[in-house]
């Protein structure tokens, strides 16, 4: 499972992983996730997400609108890998109005003892020229961080019902 957070890194890029525990079944966190149709479900800082390709499969891209207050308007990110057996999915950023240049991300689910999953989402993306890799790496891990958290805060209450 970790292998598929291993990517290789140019001397002008910087990535990272961010790891989320959450209390609720593995199946139902991955049906949060791998909808690419909609991922207002658990991302923050996204005000609408239409489709411009594609219904959700691999090869799909949307155009995602960023909340007002981010240094962000609109993003394009294509789906390239949808696996419901070993729960992996990849995106990559395509276009829009950020600084997220080159961004391609994975993330997983997998089981833990209980009714319990770890999630892990890695990313690999380039540092603007006048940034560093830590500023970069930095602003990434804290949206990731906090729609982690939401993640696991909209699982676990779906897994209460
Ligand atoms: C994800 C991860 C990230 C998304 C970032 C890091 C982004 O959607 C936001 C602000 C930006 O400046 C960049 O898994 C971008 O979605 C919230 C528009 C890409």
């Amino acid at each position: 499972m970790e292998s598929y957070h291993i990517h290789a890194l140019l001397p002008n890029q910087c990535g990272s992983s961010l790891v989320q525990t959450i209390d609720a079944p593995l199946s139902l966190v991955w049906s949060v996730i791998r909808q690419f149709d909609n991922p207002q479900a658990y991302k923050q800082f996204i005000s609408s997400c239409k489709m411009c390709a594609g219904d959700g499969g691999i090869g799909s891209i949307r155009e995602v609108m960023i909340s007002t207050g981010l240094p962000a308007k609109t993003s394009m990110e294509r789906l390239d890998k949808l696996d419901d057996d070993n729960h992996v999915m990849d995106f990559s950023i395509v276009g829009g109005e950020h600084k997220l240049v080159n961004y391609s991300s994975t993330t997983t689910v997998q089981e833990e003892k209980g009714r319990k999953c770890v999630v892990i989402q890695s990313y690999v993306v380039d540092v603007p020229a006048g940034s560093s890799k830590e500023d970069t790496c930095l602003f990434a891990n804290t949206i990731i961080e906090c729609n982690l958290r939401s993640l696991a805060k909209v699982s676990e209450r779906m897994a209460a019902l």
